[in-house]
């Protein structure tokens, strides 16, 4: 199997996390440089047509091309420790959780779009719309801390695959973007800090360039 990926990126680092929770290795891990454009090549683009990382290869050649379906799929032939809920309903509960999350941070990632200097050259800068976006990311994660119970993680008493997204989404958001959670969410501001302190939490360096230039501009 291998795995087009790069070590920073909020999509691929849903992976790597993952592996690193799971001890899964033996994986080929090629990596793309999303800068320089490796992703819009035709070679990429033959095997995954969306043009997107992270993308999975199976060894009968095919292509798994949304993070999320690369856990899920991952999550089938490894599964323990159980990331995903042991019966139906438990397992229900982790795709609504994951639903949640991938929603939360397509807006995010929207209002970074909009409220970054980072984006100038690509999208007009817009305060109404990364304001709109940010809006939209608040009220979907508050329905997330519903769903969070009183565990210490969204899968209870540990992390599942929806803990593992979240967590590598808000990793991302907040070290690169300076975007912080609302503060009334303070269960998964709690479920934050408590994976922070995992082994595979350890952030990635992002490339220099954009350190200085990413944090969202003050639009709220
Ligand atoms: N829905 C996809 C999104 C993946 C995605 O947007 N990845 C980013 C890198 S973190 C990317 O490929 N961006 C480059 C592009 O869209 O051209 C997933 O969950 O895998």
């Amino acid at each position: 199997m291998k795995l087009y990926q790069f070590p920073w990126g909020i999509y691929p680092r849903r992976i790597h996390v993952y592996l690193k929770e799971k001890g899964i290795s033996g994986i080929e891990m090629v990596e793309l440089d999303v800068v320089a454009g490796d992703n819009r090549k035709p070679d990429y683009l033959a095997r995954n047509p969306t043009g997107t990382i992270p993308a999975l290869e199976t060894d009968d050649g095919r292509v798994i091309c949304q993070s999320s379906t690369i856990l899920l799929y991952l999550e089938q032939l490894h599964p323990s420790p159980d990331m995903i809920g042991g019966t139906p309903a438990d397992q229900a509960r982790t795709h609504d959780q994951l639903a949640l999350v991938n929603e939360a941070y397509n807006f995010a990632g929207i209002c970074t779009y909009y409220g970054s200097p980072l984006f100038v050259q690509r999208r007009k800068p817009s305060d109404e719309v990364a304001k709109a976006m940010h809006f939209e990311y608040a009220r979907v994660l508050a329905s997330l801390e519903g769903m969070a119970g009183g565990g210490d993680y969204l899968g209870g008493e540990t992390p599942n695959i929806a803990d593992v997204t979240f967590f590598a989404s808000e990793q991302f958001m907040r070290d690169l973007y300076k975007l912080r959670l609302p503060k009334e969410l303070t269960k998964l501001e709690a479920i934050f800090n408590r994976f922070l302190q995992r082994p595979s939490a350890a952030p990635e360096a992002y490339p220099d360039f954009m350190v200085p230039i990413a944090p969202l501009r003050d639009f709220l």
